[in-house]
């Protein structure tokens, strides 16, 4: 799956949108995170402090007991829905269904265990295939915690080897949930589509719902007659037939492979589509028509062929862009679900980071075709094999087909660097979880976290670095090729690179040096002295030292002066591994490790005032990154990091800036709210005015900079100048915004610049400017337009509009239900905004608990928290509700408790140095 982690160009806060499964019946059992304290491997996050409120007792059991095997499976599915609603027409929200599971006995049992959720069975029948007779069913239980268990008690014994079939007969609701089978709506159409991944297979039909379980299926779809039904094989039949006195379309599908049944889609709907017989691209028929879906269609054959280091196994790869969804895309095997925003371009209206994102999300699950469906992760706890894997080569992809972008530059400033704060702090946790420690559908669904999706991504490509790209290639053929079908864990992958590493005669050790990237959570700084060349390493924290005694195998490129770049390792505390020699030497080199660097202290400044203007662009960022990050906690001091950023005035690169910007967010969301914050601006426009200028013209005349990165630095020079007030800037955005109420057809503002522009007329304006862009956000028929519009419109400063916003976010007619998460986010992301949503988070708790993705939620209405008071009223929310409530926002809470005590403490060391400084800085902006 692919999260909605939207690094957007014009907002610099990743908003993780994932599937919430509204929990059926009572949850009576919760797991615990045991709190052991193992120095070298711990497996769990660290003793959370007393106030969080974990519960105690041992963790159940909730995996199938493994004696029944599933063979395949042959499903018949109808959901009752009208696609197209005639007037008279009431809506029918029921499906009906029946499956036929065929499965191996492996251990005499007399109960059969499988999944069911939501849903009702009204029919069960078992038979033994070769004596070819029935066995009687006792009783059948469908226990209401989160096992999802349905137990069927039988009146004679399966005895191994034997084969069996069940049979089941269900009726369950399409609701608007976005998780199993679920109804979407637009306009007057309607669709019935799915989203299994994690556990909702099982609302679907009863299954055993487990990744290692794979099986073959049959499916057929029975279907308003005219209307398009698509499943994971290639359509081998339809025919109209009368069931119940009306007529209904039935559509037959090949058998599939061998799959898992996370990866089962079905949808039916009233698309069109484009494309060839074996890969056509569906989505409304609007935007098919305004040819929206034409940029996916033309990029899919060729991802697919930078991928074929295995050939690609199904007969069909349909991919369909659906207007409810709840994560950014679902890779299900043959058949691709997205959001339209990762789906549909167009050309004129879609921008180039709207381009970029859907290259990357399809790159991304036309990956996972390989690793997660062809080859699967055998359990949950091996989830980050995935999506690593999907993440890491997505980049492959996308740079194969647009080689212009240089896309596998932006790994360290999407992913690595954005994982680097959540894995700073205590409450992180290693990338590889014990199997046991992952049982229930809340377990599963808070592992797609950034640690999951980012790190996975980035010690990969260490991994990848380290033993060459070529040997780690062929390592992946032979593990592809051994595991098709079936299923791994991830010492199976370390296994086949040892294989690859050894017929190269090299002495790498794949799993010791892996076994210390997966199993220990944060990582490394490593700290080099320039002088003696000892080179020492210790556990990164932002908010204390570290109390484990971690050591990682760190693979590190060096570049000395006057040498080649090689790797060097370090896998010890401390190592002399650089002579003393005088030159300069830099480590690191395109941030091809998954650590921090430090340089000793009495050398740093001149040291790096030497070595920074021979120096690309690239190696300039990575060090304003990682000496402002360093700062924070308390490697080297806050003046030495912001000085750093000092030179940006005369700077046009786009990746020194980002990566200075992001960093210098985490300032303005500290003092956004204080007296520090005018000299920061004053600065801050002092940097930013020659940036401004440079890309004047392509503003001013909607024409576009040739350079991919520069595209992107136009965009940061128009924020950076309009939010800090520069005159010139607000008045250009407020005149193209003012040409687009009045219709205008001079100046329009190019696709590029329009969040931006939205939100900088929008926060200048007032009612009219809101109203009008509400308008246009409820009449846009572009989903990319459609978003930009719904950022924007939380820009505005009044908090009455705010306020009104927010309420929306609860009437799905309004703002969708897959939007509400990330829409409370911007709104908080505002310094307007901050402390309304909070409270409307509290105040409409009981609602949005339903229905919204926590964890992401809490994220991101606490990023600014940095008060005392804000604590408080954080650890009050922790007691005010019971544990059950919370526990799908456990980690997210205690995280943003962590990271609170963390900000209150900087804040509190920081805030007279930094407000000097940058006071010093303005005064001289007004001498100049
Ligand atoms: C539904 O009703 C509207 C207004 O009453 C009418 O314009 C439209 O043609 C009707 N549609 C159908 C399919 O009957
Ligand atoms: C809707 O109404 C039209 C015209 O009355 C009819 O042809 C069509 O079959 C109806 N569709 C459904 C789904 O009932
Ligand atoms: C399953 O449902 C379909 C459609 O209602 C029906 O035609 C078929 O007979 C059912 N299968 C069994 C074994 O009852
Ligand atoms: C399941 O059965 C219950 C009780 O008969 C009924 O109220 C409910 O509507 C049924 N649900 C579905 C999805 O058919
Ligand atoms: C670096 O090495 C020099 C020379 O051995 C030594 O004097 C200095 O203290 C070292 N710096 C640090 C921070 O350990
Ligand atoms: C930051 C912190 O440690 N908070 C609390 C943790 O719990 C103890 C009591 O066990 C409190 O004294 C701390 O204030
Ligand atoms: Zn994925």
């Amino acid at each position: 799956m692919a999260t909605g982690v939207y690094i957007s160009k014009f907002l610099a806060i990743a908003i993780v949108v994932l599937t919430v499964s509204s929990i059926g019946g009572i949850i009576t059992m919760i797991i615990v995170y045991e709190n052991e304290r193992i120095k070298t491997q711990p497996t769990a996050p660290p003793t959370p402090n007393s106030t969080t409120p974990y519960p105690t007792g041992p963790p159940p059991n909730m995996r199938l007991p493994g004696n029944l095997i599933p063979e395949s499976y042959d499903i018949v599915l109808q959901p009752h829905l009208y696609i197209v609603m005639n007037n008279t027409t009431n809506q029918s929200l029921i499906f009906t269904g029946n499956s036929t599971v065929y499965f191996r006995c492996v251990e005499n049992t007399k109960t059969i265990v499988l999944h069911s959720k939501e849903q009702n069975v009204t029919a069960v029948k078992v038979t033994d295939l070769d004596k070819g007779k029935i066995i009687k069913v006792d009783n059948t239980i469908l226990y209401s915690n989160e096992s999802n268990f349905l137990e069927i008690g039988l009146d004679s014994v399966l005895v191994k080897d034997g084969n069996y079939s069940l049979f089941t007969a269900f009726e369950g609701e399409l609701l608007d949930d976005l998780a199993g089978f679920y109804m979407s709506s637009y306009k007057k159409g309607f669709i019935a589509t799915s989203q299994m991944q994690p556990t909702d297979a099982r609302k679907v039909f009863p299954c055993f719902d487990e990744p290692a379980m794979k099986a073959t299926f049959r499916v057929s779809l029975i279907h308003r007659p005219g209307t398009t039904a698509l499943a994971n094989g290639k359509i081998i039949g339809t025919t109209l037939e009368d069931i119940d006195g009306e007529t209904w379309e039935v559509t037959r599908f090949q058998t599939t492979k061998k799959m898992s049944t996370y990866l089962l889609a079905f949808t039916v709907s009233d698309f069109d589509s484009i494309g060839s017989t074996h890969e056509r691209t569906y989505a409304r028929p609007e935007a098919i028509k305004a040819g929206q879906a034409k940029y996916a269609a033309s990029i899919t054959g060729n991802i697919l062929g930078t991928f074929s280091i295995a050939a690609y196994f199904m007969s069909t790869l349909d991919q369909i862009a659906l207007p409810d969804f709840s994560a950014g895309a679902m890779e299900n095997w043959g058949l691709v679900t997205y959001r339209e925003t990762a789906l549909l371009y167009e050309e004129g209206v879609s921008s180039t980071s709207n381009k970029e994102w859907i290259a990357t999300v399809i790159a991304h699950e036309l990956a996972h075709q390989w690793f997660g469906n062809l080859v699967t992760m055998k359990w949950w706890n091996d989830l980050w094999l995935n999506e690593g894997f999907a993440t890491y080569i997505s980049y492959m992809g996308v740079d194969h087909i647009e080689p212009t972008w240089n896309i596998k530059d932006l790994i360290v400033l999407n992913d690595i660097q954005t994982v680097f704060q959540v894995d700073s702090l205590a409450s992180s946790h290693p990338l590889s979880s014990k199997e046991d420690d992952v049982q229930t559908s809340s377990d599963i669904t808070q592992l797609f976290d950034s640690i999951t999706y980012s790190k996975g991504a980035a010690v990969l490509r260490m991994l990848a670095d380290y033993l060459d790209e070529r040997v780690f290639l062929n390592g992946l053929r032979k593990y592809l090729q051994a595991f098709q079908y079936s299923n791994t864990v991830h010492k199976d992958l370390w296994e086949y690179l040892q294989e690859a590493v050894d017929e190269d005669s090299s002495h790498i050790k794949v799993a010791e040096v892996m076994d210390t990237w997966t199993k220990q959570m944060g990582y490394p700084v490593i700290t080099i002295n320039t002088t003696n060349g000892a080179v020492s390493q210790q556990h990164f924290l932002q908010n204390q030292t570290s109390d484990y005694d971690f050591e990682w195998h760190v693979p590190i490129r060096v570049m000395k002066e006057g040498e080649p770049i090689k790797i060097a390792t370090l896998d010890k505390k401390g190592q002399d591994f650089l002579s003393e020699d005088g030159k300069w030497v830099l480590a690191n080199i395109n941030c091809m490790g998954y650590f921090r660097v430090n340089y000793d202290p009495t050398l740093r400044k001149s040291y790096f005032l030497g070595v920074i203007n021979i120096l690309f662009g690239w190696l300039r960022s990575s060090y304003i990154m990682y000496f402002i990050y360093l700062s924070r906690a308390k490697h080297i001091n806050v003046t030495l990091a912001l000085r750093t950023t000092k030179y940006l005035w005369n700077d046009t690169e786009y990746i020194p800036w980002e990566s200075a910007l992001r960093n210098l967010d985490y300032f303005i969301l500290m003092f956004d709210r204080s007296e520090v914050y005018g000299p920061m601006q004053a600065y801050l426009r002092k940097q930013v005015g020659g940036l401004y200028q440079h890309f004047e013209n392509f503003t001013m005349f909607s024409t576009v900079p040739e350079k991919h990165s520069a595209q992107y630095n136009q965009i940061n020079a128009i924020s950076v100048a309009c939010s800090n007030d520069i005159p010139e800037c607000q008045e250009m955005a407020k005149m193209l915004f003012d040409n687009w109420m009045t219709n205008k057809t001079s100046n329009r503002i190019h696709p590029n610049l329009k969040a931006t522009i939205y939100c900088q007329a929008i926060a200048a304006g007032g009612e009219k400017e809101w109203e009008f862009a509400w308008g246009k956000f409820e009449n846009a028929t572009t989903a990319t337009e459609k978003d930009k519009l719904r950022y924007a419109l939380s820009c505005t400063r009044k908090i009455w509009l705010l306020n009104r916003y927010l309420e929306y976010t609860l009437n799905p007619e309004k703002i969708r239900k897959m939007d509400a998460v990330s829409t409370i986010s911007y709104i908080a992301r505002n310094v307007a905004g901050q402390a309304i949503a909070w409270n409307f988070v509290r105040a409409n708790w009981n609602y949005i608990k339903g229905i919204m993705s926590l964890g992401n939620l809490i994220d991101g209405v606490t990023q600014r928290f940095s008060t005392d008071f804000e604590l408080e009223e954080l650890w009050q929310f922790l007691t005010d509700h019971d544990v059950e409530e919370l526990h799908l926002a456990i980690r997210a809470l205690e995280q943003a408790t962590e990271r609170t005590e963390a900000n209150i403490k900087w804040v509190k060391e920081n805030k007279q140095t930094v407000l000097e400084w940058f006071k010093n800085e303005s005064r001289q902006e007004q001498l100049n």
